[in-house]
C-alpha cells in the first residue's frame, strides 16, 4: 500500500503532466516572439525575483521568410528545418538562455511545430530563416530531410487537400489546416526524426513542450513521439524526469474531435476558459460574476489537472484561432486586469500569462486587417526588448506581466498553492469574493454601482497591503491597507470606477 502510494506519488512528479517548476512556482508566461538575449535578460532581472515558474517561447526551428505581407508573426509556424534559427536567434543564443533560465530556476517551454511543414504554395527557393533551401510543391525539405513520401497527400480525403469540415475527425487530422503540408506522423521516419529535434532540446535543458495543431495529429501518432523522448537533462531536473506536455486543442464543443482524446498524452489547453471569462466580465449574454461560483469543471471543463488556462493567446487576441469577440486582451487593459487576476487567485488549472507586443489594430468590417503584423522591429530584425525607468517596457513591447497588478497576482498564487477555494461571496450580481484556505483573499467589483461589505477573508488578524492598488515595500503599503479582525473578517470599499476595481491580499502582504 505505501510502495503503490510512494509510486503514484513519483508518478506524478515525474509525468508529462508536470511543469517541473520550481518549488513555489506556479505560473508560466508566453513571451511572445521575443528574443533569446532578451528572454535570458529577463529571467535574471524579473522572471526569477519575482517567482515565475517559466517561458512559453515563440517556435525556435528554421521557418519560411514571409514578404507578403512583411514578415508576418505567423511565419514561425512555417516550419522549413529542424535547425535552431529564427529571428529570436541561433542555436547558441537559445542554449545561452536555456542555462542562463534554469540556473535562476525559471524554465523554456518550447512551442513545438511539428504537425505540418510551410504552406504548400510558398516559392521554392532559400526564402527561410538560415537560408536553407526547400521545395514546396515537390514537399522537398532537403535540410531535414522531409520528401514526397513524408506527407499525407495520398491519405487526406478532400478534393482539394485541405480540411474542409471539422465535424470529419479523419480530414482534421490528415488534410492540410489552412495549405500548411501535413507531415505523415504515421510513418516512423517522420516520428524519428521528430524526437530527435525534441530531444536535441531536451538535451539542451528546456522542460517540455506545447504542441501545435495537436487537434490535427492523431493522439495515438502524438503517443509515438512522446515515447520516444529522453528525459529531462540531469543537470536540472530529477533523474527520469519527463516532459512537460501540452497540446494545442481548440474544443469549444460541437466539433468531431474533444480534449478528452488527448489527456493520456497530457495536458490540454482550455480555450472554453478564456471564451467564458470574458463573456462574464465584459456582461455578455446576460452573465455575471456571480455565476462564476463553481467556475471550473462545474462549467464544463475539462479536468483541472488536465487544463492549462489563459485569458487571451497569441491566436485569439488577434482574431485567430477560436474564442472570437469576447477574448479580453491588453487592449481592454481594465477588465483584462481583472480576469488574470481571477484566473491566477483561482485554482482551476495550470495557468499561462500572455505578454505581448503592440499592433497597428485596425478594424474593418469586424476584423482586424493588420492581424499579421510581426513583432517591433527594425527592416525585419526583431527589436531588443528596452526596459523603462519604471519598469515597464519600451520599444513596442507591452509586457502584461509587468503590469503591477498581474506581476502581484503571480506572487499570490504562489502563496496560496494547493490551499483549498473558500469564503466565496456574491451579490448575486458582478460583486464577487473568494479565498484560498487562510492564505489569500480576493474581491471584484464589477457592477455599475460600489461595494461596501464586511467579509469573511479567512486570514489571521492583522493589517494588510493590497497588492492590486500597490505594494507592501519597507514595511509600509503604497496602495489600499485591509485591516482584518480577531474573527477574520475585513471591509472592504470599492468603487465601481477606482481604477482596478478589485482587492488582493495575502499573508506575505501583512504588514
Ligand atoms: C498563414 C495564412 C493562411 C495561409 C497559410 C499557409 O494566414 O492564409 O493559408 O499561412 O500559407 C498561424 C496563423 C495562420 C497562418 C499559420 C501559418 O494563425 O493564419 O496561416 O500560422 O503561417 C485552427 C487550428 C489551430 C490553429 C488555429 C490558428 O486548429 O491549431 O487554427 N492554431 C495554431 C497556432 C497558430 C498557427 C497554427 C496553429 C498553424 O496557434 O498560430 O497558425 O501552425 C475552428 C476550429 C479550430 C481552428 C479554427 C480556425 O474554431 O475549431 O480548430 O483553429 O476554426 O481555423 C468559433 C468556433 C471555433 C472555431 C472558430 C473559428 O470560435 O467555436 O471552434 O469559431 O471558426
Amino acid at each position: 500500500m505505501k510502495l503503490l502510494l510512494l509510486l503514484s506519488l513519483i508518478g506524478f512528479c515525474w509525468a508529462q503532466y508536470d511543469p517541473h517548476t520550481q518549488y513555489g512556482r506556479t505560473a508560466i508566461v508566453h513571451l511572445f516572439e521575443w528574443r533569446w538575449a532578451d528572454i535570458a535578460k529577463e529571467c535574471e532581472r524579473y522572471l526569477a525575483p519575482n517567482g515565475f515558474g517559466g517561458v512559453q517561447i515563440s517556435p525556435p526551428n528554421e521557418n519560411s521568410v514571409i514578404n507578403n505581407p512583411s514578415r508576418p508573426w505567423w511565419e514561425r509556424y512555417q516550419p522549413v528545418s529542424y535547425k535552431i534559427c529564427t529571428r529570436s536567434g541561433n542555436e547558441g543564443e537559445f542554449q545561452d538562455m536555456v542555462t542562463r533560465c534554469n540556473n535562476v530556476g525559471v524554465r523554456i517551454y518550447v512551442d513545438a511545430v511539428i504537425n505540418h511543414m510551410c504552406g504548400s504554395g510558398n516559392p521554392a527557393g532559400t526564402s527561410s530563416t538560415c537560408g536553407s533551401y526547400y521545395n514546396p510543391n515537390n514537399r522537398d525539405f532537403p535540410s531535414v530531410p522531409y520528401s514526397g513520401w513524408d506527407f499525407n497527400d495520398g491519405k487526406c480525403q478532400t478534393n482539394n487537400g485541405e480540411i474542409q469540415n471539422y465535424n470529419d475527425a479523419a480530414q482534421v487530422r490528415d488534410c492540410r489546416l489552412s495549405g500548411l503540408l501535413d507531415l505523415a506522423l504515421g510513418k516512423d521516419y517522420v516520428r524519428t526524426t521528430i524526437a530527435n529535434y525534441m530531444n536535441h532540446l531536451i538535451d539542451i535543458g528546456v522542460a517540455g513542450f506545447r504542441l501545435d495543431a495537436s487537434k490535427h495529429m492523431w493522439p495515438g501518432d502524438i503517443k509515438a513521439v512522446l515515447d520516444k523522448l529522453n528525459n529531462l537533462n540531469t543537470k536540472w531536473f530529477s533523474e527520469g524526469s519527463r516532459p512537460f506536455i501540452y497540446q494545442e486543442v481548440i474544443d469549444l464543443g460541437g466539433e468531431a474531435i474533444s480534449s478528452s482524446e488527448y489527456f493520456g498524452n497530457g495536458r490540454v489547453t482550455e480555450f472554453k476558459y478564456g471564451a467564458k471569462l470574458g463573456t462574464v466580465m465584459r456582461k455578455w449574454n446576460g452573465e455575471k460574476m456571480a455565476y462564476l461560483k463553481n467556475w471550473g469543471e462545474g462549467w464544463g471543463f475539462m479536468p483541472s489537472d488536465r487544463a492549462l488556462v489563459f485569458v487571451d493567446n497569441h491566436d485569439n487576441q488577434r482574431g485567430h484561432g477560436a474564442g472570437g469577440a469576447s477574448i479580453l486582451t491588453f487592449w481592454d487593459a481594465r477588465l483584462y486586469k481583472m480576469a488574470v487576476g481571477f484566473m491566477l487567485a483561482h485554482p482551476y488549472g495550470f495557468t499561462r500569462v500572455m505578454s505581448s507586443y503592440s499592433w497597428p489594430r485596425y478594424f474593418e468590417n469586424g476584423k482586424d486587417i493588420n492581424d499579421w503584423v510581426g513583432p517591433p522591429n527594425d527592416n525585419g530584425v526583431t527589436k531588443e526588448v528596452t526596459i523603462n525607468a519604471d519598469t515597464t517596457c519600451g520599444n513596442g513591447w507591452i509586457c502584461e506581466h509587468r503590469w503591477r497588478q498581474i506581476r502581484n497576482m503571480v506572487a499570490f498564487r504562489n502563496v496560496v498553492q494547493s490551499q483549498p477555494f473558500a469564503n466565496w461571496w456574491d451579490n448575486g450580481s458582478n460583486q464577487v469574493a473568494f479565498g484560498r484556505g487562510n492564505k489569500g483573499f480576493i474581491v471584484f467589483n464589477n457592477d455599475d454601482w460600489s461595494l461596501s461589505s464586511t467579509l469573511q477573508t479567512g486570514l489571521p488578524a492583522g493589517t494588510y497591503c493590497d497588492v492590486i492598488s500597490g505594494d507592501k515595500i519597507n514595511g509600509d503599503c503604497t496602495g489600499i491597507k485591509i485591516y482584518v479582525s480577531n474573527d477574520g473578517t475585513a471591509y472592504f470599499s470599492i468603487s465601481n470606477s477606482a481604477e482596478d476595481p478589485f482587492i488582493a491580499i495575502h499573508v506575505e502582504s501583512k504588514l
